[in-house]
């Protein structure tokens, strides 16, 4: 069994061979992925937020954290995943317009994949008509958006007013998401759901099909 605290600071300080390899000791040691991904890897992206924040970290500092973080979360990704059951919805997921955070985004599609959903994930930068293109052309019953930061959460509200404006609003449940998000917002942008995690988000997503 690897010490995975060198996890932690393989993510924390960009080493993405290193976060690889830990990862895939830990796998085979028989550690429960989403453990990895909740109490080593996530802490090592706070901190280098925190960093970030104290002007210890600059934006290159944050790319290759972000980078060691996606090398692991490719091998855990597949191991979250369900196969073969019947969708329980399909989702258009993505994060917002103007905003280029993925890795939390990335892990919600993963955990709603694991849960049963058939995910269409629309990358970063999704614009208004992406999300109508999506639920009109791909018949997506669930819109899922992204942001992480406080100048893109506003893009939420205008993509809602977009699917307003479509026609397809009540074809869909909005559900919301991202580091500056509350339930309040949620509230105030008339947003169906929310949900502060990726494992959240999967019971926010049958719990918004239900109701
Ligand atoms: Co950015 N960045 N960043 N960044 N970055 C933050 C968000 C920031 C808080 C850092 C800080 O100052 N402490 C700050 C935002 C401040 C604010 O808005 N008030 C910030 C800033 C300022 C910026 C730039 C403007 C910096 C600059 O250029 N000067 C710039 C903006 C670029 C843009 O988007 N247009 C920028 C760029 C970047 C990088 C490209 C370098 C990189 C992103 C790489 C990538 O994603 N591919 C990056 C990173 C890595 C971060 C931090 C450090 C980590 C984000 C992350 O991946 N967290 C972040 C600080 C922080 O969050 N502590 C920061 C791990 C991830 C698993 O968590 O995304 O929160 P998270 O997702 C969680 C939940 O929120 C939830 O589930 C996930 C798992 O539980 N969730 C959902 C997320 N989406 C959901 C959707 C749902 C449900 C749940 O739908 C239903």
């Amino acid at each position: 069994m690897p010490d995975l605290k060198l996890l932690h600071d393989a993510i924390l300080n960009g080493n993405a061979n290193a976060a690889k390899a830990t990862t895939e000791q830990a796998l085979a040691a028989g550690v429960a992925p989403l453990k990895l991904v909740q109490d080593f890897m996530m802490p090592a992206m706070a901190e280098a937020g925190r960093r970030f924040e104290s002007n210890e970290y600059f934006v290159p500092e944050l790319l290759i954290s972000a980078r060691a973080m996606k090398a692991a979360l490719e091998l855990i990704r597949p191991l979250l995943v369900a196969s073969g059951a019947e969708p329980m919805g399909r989702v258009a997921l993505g994060t917002v317009k103007g905003d280029l955070h993925d890795i939390g985004k990335n892990l919600v599609g993963a955990m709603l994949e694991g849960g049963g959903f058939e995910v269409i994930d629309l990358g970063v930068n999704v614009t208004s008509e992406q999300f109508v293109a999506a639920v009109k052309e791909k018949n997506a019953n669930i819109v899922a958006m992204s942001a992480l930061l406080t100048t893109t959460m506003p893009s939420m509200k205008t993509i809602i007013d977009a699917l307003k404006q479509a026609g397809v609003r009540d074809q869909v449940k909005v559900l919301i998401g991202g580091a500056p998000i509350t339930q309040k917002y949620a509230e105030e942008i008339g947003a169906d759901g929310y949900s502060e995690s990726a494992a959240g988000a999967v019971s926010t997503a049958r719990e918004a099909l239900a109701g």
